[in-house]
């Protein structure tokens, strides 16, 4: 062959490798993440659109996912970890690398301490360059300071794994006790290219994600032994029940037993408040008088005073019987006679086919007793709900939401702040299960907003955010995300001029304001005016009555400035007892 005609042939040969090239469908990182999510039936990232992963959002919404993206990964991650409590799916958030990692990471650490299952997921830089510490852009060892904040942490390298990732992802967060994931994806990892058809047989459709998780038969025989000889038998329902979805067997086992129930705070509605059996009014005397209770989905933690002191009466009055589907939140805090480990749908279920419905009535001077304290509770509390005054008061306020939620049982109701929230809580009745989300295990501020999103978005169903104004500060600009995506959510700002209340002085006298008060009689309602929603000044709860219904109605984005006096708060509201107070007069 001339020299001419060898050059020829290679030419030739370059052009068909070239051209096998063309025809073999390829694929990469970012169609493999998207894949794997939507083979296993995730239909929503939360996130904010950045380096390395502006092209992954992109996608996913090319793609037919939905996006909704945020003004901050905060408040993403919390719409994630909600939409993972209430759909028992993990809810999605996807940030870039270090700073935005870092503030997703606050909510990933709440929804592992609440036991919400979540996926966040974070572009990273490159590997080399951060293990060297070369300064790269973003540069963080992400999967490190993420390791002890979340239930696992998983890094991929190779895209032909992206598929067991993620489906390890999804087993971690909703299998046992639910929790946060985090997934880190290295920007090299995104665009890398393998056959689409290898790529295709890598992924993996999670079976059984969350498998049922059976109570051994001694362990049910030892807490029925238990609960059907209590004199003053109580149920505690907690967020774990009202996660589990296993509500029409609650129900039965409540009303079979005729055992009074209390419900914790994001439990509230599991049964209606108004439930003959409920002791919520009674809460106080139903923990210090009852002589066995039983725990379902709660745990004994500052929540529950730690199953001991005050609270729960004389020291020994009391036998606990825990249901929970972790092994080691048994005797946490105090001595768990009867633990019933497993997922709660299973255990109740089997607490009700072991008694086959022939449960013994509880000692009627018990019942007769919370009930009494009830209506005494009630009856004590309803003039003030009832008063319509200007400037409002906490009670005036809430005495009308309250009348809105009751005639909208079906609104899910987000709520934080600190007056703002234990007296809303302990006001507001609910009657659907998962309609009333909150600041949770850590009492946090800043989950409002990222909550009405996912609430919305997941649910379909209208919004009411009872804001402090403190609290909507901490995630206030997502009013913007709120009027963007056209969402139904009502936000009503308690303005009392700051936190706890807006009455503080600065000691000194000095020009500064006090620490915790805010500038007076500000117009939180002109915020979502700017973005084209409906702004609402109210001064009484009959006006404050009147804004809700037509937002409501008009299930447009709506924000009420609510006007508190803003003497009516007490200090950390119904918590003050755990603020450290300086008890040292300093020399002048
Ligand atoms: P609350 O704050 O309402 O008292 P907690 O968050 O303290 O509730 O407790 C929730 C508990 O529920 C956790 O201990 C968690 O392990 C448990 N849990 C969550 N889901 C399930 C489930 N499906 N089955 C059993 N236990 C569950
Ligand atoms: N930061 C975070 C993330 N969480 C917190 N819980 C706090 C700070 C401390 N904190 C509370 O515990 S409640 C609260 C703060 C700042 C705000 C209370 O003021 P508010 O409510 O306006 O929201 P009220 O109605 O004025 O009491
Ligand atoms: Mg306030």
């Amino acid at each position: 062959m001339s020299a001419l005609a060898q050059i020829i042939d290679l030419k030739t040969a370059d052009v068909n490798t070239a051209e096998a090239d063309t025809q073999q469908e390829l694929t990469d990182g970012f169609h493999l993440v998207i894949d794997a999510l939507k083979l296993n039936g995730v239909t929503t990232i939360y996130g904010v659109p950045g380096i390395p992963i502006t092209d992954l959002g992109r996608m996913a919404q090319a793609e037919g996912m939905r996006v909704i993206s945020f003004r901050h990964e905060q408040n993403a991650g919390n719409a994630a970890a909600i939409a993972g409590f209430l759909t028992k799916k993990p809810g999605v958030c996807l940030t870039v690398s270090a700073p935005g990692f870092l503030n997703g990471l606050t909510a990933l650490a709440n929804a592992t301490t609440n036991c919400f299952p979540m996926i966040l997921i974070s572009g990273s830089s490159e590997r080399e360059i951060v293990d060297l510490q070369q300064g790269d852009y973003e540069e963080m060892d992400q999967l490190a300071i993420a390791k002890p904040l979340c239930k696992a942490a998983f890094r991929v390298l190779h895209a032909a794994d992206i598929g067991i990732a993620v489906a390890r992802a999804i087993r971690a967060a909703v299998s046992g006790r639910p929790g946060g994931v985090y997934l880190d994806l290295p920007a090299k990892l995104l665009s890398q290219v393998i056959a689409a058809e290898t790529g295709a047989r890598s992924l993996v459709k999670v079976i059984d994600a969350a498998p049922a998780q059976l109570p051994a038969p001694s362990a049910i025989k030892r807490a029925l032994d238990l609960l059907t000889k209590a004199k003053r038998p109580l149920i505690v329902l907690g967020k774990g029940a009202a996660y589990a979805q296993a509500d029409d067997a609650i129900r039965a086992l409540v009303e079979q037993s005729g055992i009074p129930y209390v419900p914790m705070s994001m439990a509230k509605g599991l049964l209606p408040d108004t439930h003959p059996l409920s002791a919520g009014a009674a809460r106080s005397t139903a923990l210090k008088d009852s002589d066995v209770v039983l725990l379902i989905g709660a745990r004994l933690n500052w929540l529950l005073s730690h199953g001991k002191g005050k609270t729960w009466g004389e020291p020994g009055s009391k036998k606990f019987i825990q249901i929970d589907i972790e092994p080691r939140e048994m005797d946490s805090n105090v001595e768990i006679v009867a633990p019933v480990v497993g997922d709660i749908g299973s255990c109740v279920q089997a607490l009700l086919d072991a008694m086959g419905g022939r449960w013994p009535t509880p000692p009627s001077e018990w019942i007769d007793a919370l009930k009494a304290r009830r209506e005494a509770n009630i009856a004590k509390m309803a003039p003030r709900l009832a008063k319509n005054s200007s400037p409002m008061d906490f009670h005036g306020a809430l005495g009308a939401l309250r009348t809105v939620i009751r005639e909208r049982p079906d609104a899910i109701l987000v709520n934080e702040g600190a007056n703002t929230l234990d007296l809303a809580r302990g006001i507001i009745d609910m009657y659907q299960p998962r309609k009333r989300l909150d600041v949770g295990t850590w009492g946090v501020m800043g989950i409002g907003m990222g909550f009405a999103v996912a609430a919305a978005v997941e649910t379909g169903k209208p919004v009411l955010a009872v804001e402090g104004d403190s609290a909507f500060g901490f995630s206030g600009m997502e009013v913007e995300t709120i009027c963007r995506y056209k969402l139904p959510v009502c936000i009503v700002v308690f303005n009392n001029n700051g936190i706890y209340r807006g009455t503080d002085v600065n000691p000194t006298g000095g020009e500064d304001v006090a620490t915790t008060v805010f500038v007076a009689d500000s117009r939180y309602d002109k915020m979502i005016e700017a973005f084209g929603g409906v702004g609402y000044n109210v001064t009484t709860p009959d006006e404050l009555s009147r804004a809700v219904n037509e937002a409501m109605d008009s299930g447009k984005p709506t924000l009420i400035n609510a006007v508190i006096d803003p003497a009516a708060g007490t200090e950390s509201g119904n918590i003050g007892s755990l603020n450290p107070q300086s008890v040292v007069k300093k020399k002048k």
